[in-house]
């Protein structure tokens, strides 16, 4: 997949995409990563990549020229991937909240390009070049460069042969529906504190058991809306009546 970012920023991008998956999966071609610096598109002099609002106002707006020329230089280079119309995701306050089933949509795209914002957001007419308008939750950031990585870090995973077989996307918490239960390694005892004793039982049917009820508590306890939507067996139901009732 080839991946376009559009910064101010470009160095911000460093320390996360050389490390880790994200690095391995460059260096295996899983994915391709350019970063263009939204600066190398302005049109003046000063190089100017915003401007103080129109009607007055605090801070500064991102000019629509420099953006528009380096989305359309930077889709001349991803571009045309397989035919398909390749994504240009404007990361924004006032975007779609990103979700797991975003990035399984996203995961399809032989190519993405995402658009970062600063200072105060760009100017309104960018929206016209944007396919896509994304927002990773409701806190404020500085800009969108740290939501540019966490798009592209779920992303990423998700492709095939990107995450080694004993780390399959299938299973994972938001794919179930369900948060996860509480994993241990060793030591058995730690300060006092053991693992609990079904684990090292050995008996794999009340390992599985024990962990999908774990699974539930905490769904039940931490995140109960997610038990709206999660597939539930007629024994998930049985168990989360008996923690309703306060009795598991
Ligand atoms: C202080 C300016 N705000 C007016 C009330 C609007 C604003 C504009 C731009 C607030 C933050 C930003 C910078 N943030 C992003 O560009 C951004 C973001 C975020 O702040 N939170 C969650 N997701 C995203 S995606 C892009």
């Amino acid at each position: 997949m080839d991946i376009a970012i559009l910064t101010l920023f470009p160095d911000m991008f460093a320390g996360p995409f050389s490390e880790s998956m994200l690095k391995r999966a460059q260096e295996w071609d899983h994915i391709s990563i350019h970063l263009h610096n939204i600066r190398d598109y302005t049109l003046d002099k000063h190089h100017t990549a915003d401007d103080t609002p129109f009607g007055g106002g605090q801070g500064m707006v991102m000019k629509p020229e420099p953006l528009f020329e380096a989305v359309e230089a930077a889709l001349a280079e991803v571009g045309s991937a397989e035919g398909q119309e390749t994504p240009v995701i404007l990361l924004t306050p006032q975007g779609r909240p990103f979700t797991q089933a975003i990035a399984q949509e996203l995961s399809q795209y032989p190519a993405l390009m995402f658009i970062c914002g600063h200072y105060e957001g760009v100017d309104a007419r960018v929206e016209a070049i944007a396919t896509d308008s994304i927002s990773i939750g409701d806190y404020v950031l500085t800009g969108g460069e740290l939501p540019a990585m966490v798009i592209v870090d779920a992303v990423a995973r998700l492709l095939p042969g990107v995450l080694g077989d004993d780390m399959s996307a299938v299973d994972d918490s938001f794919a179930t529906g369900l948060l996860e239960g509480p994993a241990y390694t060793r030591p058995a005892e730690y300060r006092g504190e053991s693992v609990p004793d079904i684990l090292l039982s050995g008996d794999h049917g009340a390992v599985d058991k024990w962990r999908r009820q774990q699974s539930l508590k905490r769904t039940f306890e931490r995140r109960p809306d997610l038990l709206d939507t999660a597939d539930l067996t007629k024994e998930d139901q049985a168990y989360l009546e008996k923690l309703k009732a306060g009795d598991a």
